[in-house]
């Protein structure tokens, strides 16, 4: 198997294969009251960064003004107990789970799954192509998510996380959306909560410590994820906006339609191959992928999962 458009943030599946079958029981439910979701006010911030750590081609810059109108936002990635309620609701059989396989890191795969896995990515290696890898499987078929239930649920396609959205009432946040509420208020900083990544010497996020992709210190507490409620939140509510997981968008993703595009509550570009995601995630490092920053993006194909994408849901004011 050949896997397409390696990236160091997550791995995408091959263009050319196609799930056995994919679940189409979609079931509305009634809009719910926005309980437990955070009201973002709308207005104007500025998107994007020039800062030298950024990475000029992913298109963080240029720093532009945009205006958004109030939006509610989740303050928590979905959670493994709330994907569960989704499925048990639903039958949704994930995207991972037709294919039969997901992309898991290296470090979190048994032995005996180990012996099984046939296809690595070659740019990529640390990302394993395992079968019977899954949401309530994420490690291989070996492995599950109890006791992890308070962690973000992962091996979700944007499909997935698109299913999920339209059960539980809610959408995806557009990319300039998960930014403003990503930013707390504050006014082109690069981290949710300032410009130092360890104020006081403090870990605000779950990122990689050590020496990627082999040895990870986890000095900030988690080799893989960490609840959605550890760490503080930044000045909005929001628990985990940088590193943890990676966060799923409704945006396609383009380098530069931003540029020149609307910035005026934007959507992005009409088109894509790939969707956004934003926040970065546990395997994130400094020396590696400074994808942590809140400015910071990458992306993926809508059908590809992996062991650190998750997402957060988002909802319109009435
Ligand atoms: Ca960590
Ligand atoms: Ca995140």
């Amino acid at each position: 198997m050949e896997t397409n458009k390696p990236s160091c943030c997550s791995a995408s599946r091959p263009a050319s294969e196609q799930p056995a079958a994919l679940s189409d029981v979609f079931i509305s439910v009634e809009p719910r009251a926005k309980e437990g979701m955070v009201l973002i006010p709308g207005g104007k911030f500025l998107m994007g960064t020039d800062d030298r750590e950024g990475f000029p081609a992913d298109g963080e810059g240029p720093v532009r003004e945009i205006t958004l109108k109030p939006f509610y936002i989740d303050p928590c990635a979905v959670t493994n107990a709330e994907f569960k309620r989704f499925v048990d609701a639903t039958k949704y059989k994930t995207e991972a789970e037709a294919f039969g396989w997901s992309f898991v890191f290296h470090l979190f795969v048994s032995e005996a799954t180990a012996a099984r896995v046939q296809n690595k990515v070659q740019q990529t290696p640390w990302w394993w192509v395992v079968e019977g890898a899954d949401w309530l499987h994420p490690e291989g078929p070996d492995s599950h998510v109890e006791e992890r239930w308070d962690h973000p649920v992962i091996h979700v396609s944007w499909t997935d996380a698109m299913a999920y959205c339209q059960w539980a009432g809610k959408r995806l946040p557009t990319e300039a959306e998960w930014e403003f509420a990503a930013r707390g208020g504050l006014n082109q900083k690069r981290y949710p909560w300032g410009d130092e990544l360890k104020p006081g010497g403090r870990h605000m996020c779950n990122i990689w410590q050590g020496k990627f992709p082999d040895k990870n210190n986890q000095s900030d507490g988690y080799a893989g994820t960490a609840p959605v409620t550890a760490f503080e939140p930044n000045a909005f509510g929001l628990y985990n906006v940088a590193g943890n997981v990676w966060e799923w968008c409704s945006d396609w993703f383009s380098p530069n339609y931003h540029v020149k595009g609307k910035k005026d509550n934007p959507i992005g570009p009409p088109a894509g191959d790939t969707r956004v995601l934003r926040g970065g995630s546990y395997l994130c490092h400094r020396s590696y992928c400074n994808r942590y920053r809140v400015a910071a993006r990458s992306k993926n194909t809508p059908d590809s999962s992996t062991g650190n994408i998750g997402f957060r849901c988002a909802a319109d004011v009435e």
